[in-house]
């Protein structure tokens, strides 16, 4: 069975405990569950990872794309938070790791403040998912098994 990595970056951790009326009010340990739920009906398991370090982001892009070249992972789905708008090195990690990548946000980001419209992901994103609330995860998650 080839596995998926759901990735959460900085402050996705909070997610359900404030701004409800922006996130909505599921927490980050719900929608692991969701995601954990979708993979196993389209028979990917699913690995739910949240770090607020940008490091700790690239290691997992790396390490999913070394189990990409191997035939053992599917890909990630990455919600890279704030770091979507800043990191250069999380737009080059998955250049370098190759591994198909969907950009998810929970928020419609291009309905919001002008520094939230550029994104450093998309251009090396498989696809972008935005703006569904935590409903994107289960779509990113059927969006990436189409692709087998
Ligand atoms: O809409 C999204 O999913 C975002 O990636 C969320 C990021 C934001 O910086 C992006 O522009 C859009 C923020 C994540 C912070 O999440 C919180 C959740 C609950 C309470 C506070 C923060």
């Amino acid at each position: 069975m080839k596995s998926i990595l759901v990735l959460n970056g900085p402050n996705l951790n909070l997610l359900g405990t404030r701004e409800p009326a922006v996130y909505g009010g599921t927490t980050l340990a719900d929608v692991e569950a969701m995601c954990k739920a979708a993979g196993e009906k389209l028979g990917f398991a699913v690995d739910c990872r949240q770090s607020n370090h940008e490091g700790a982001l690239i290691d997992a892009i790396h390490e999913a794309g070394r189990g990409f070249a191997a035939g053992t992972h599917a890909g990630v789905v990455l919600n890279a938070g704030a770091y979507t708008h800043t990191s250069v090195a999380l737009h080059d990690a998955i250049k370098g790791a190759a591994v198909p990548t969907i950009e998810l946000h929970i928020s419609n980001v291009h309905a919001r403040e002008a520094f939230r419209h550029h994104s450093w992901i998309s251009p090396v994103a498989a696809g972008i998912i935005v703006g569904f609330g935590v409903d994107g995860y289960v779509l990113a998650i059927e969006a990436l098994s189409r692709r087998k």
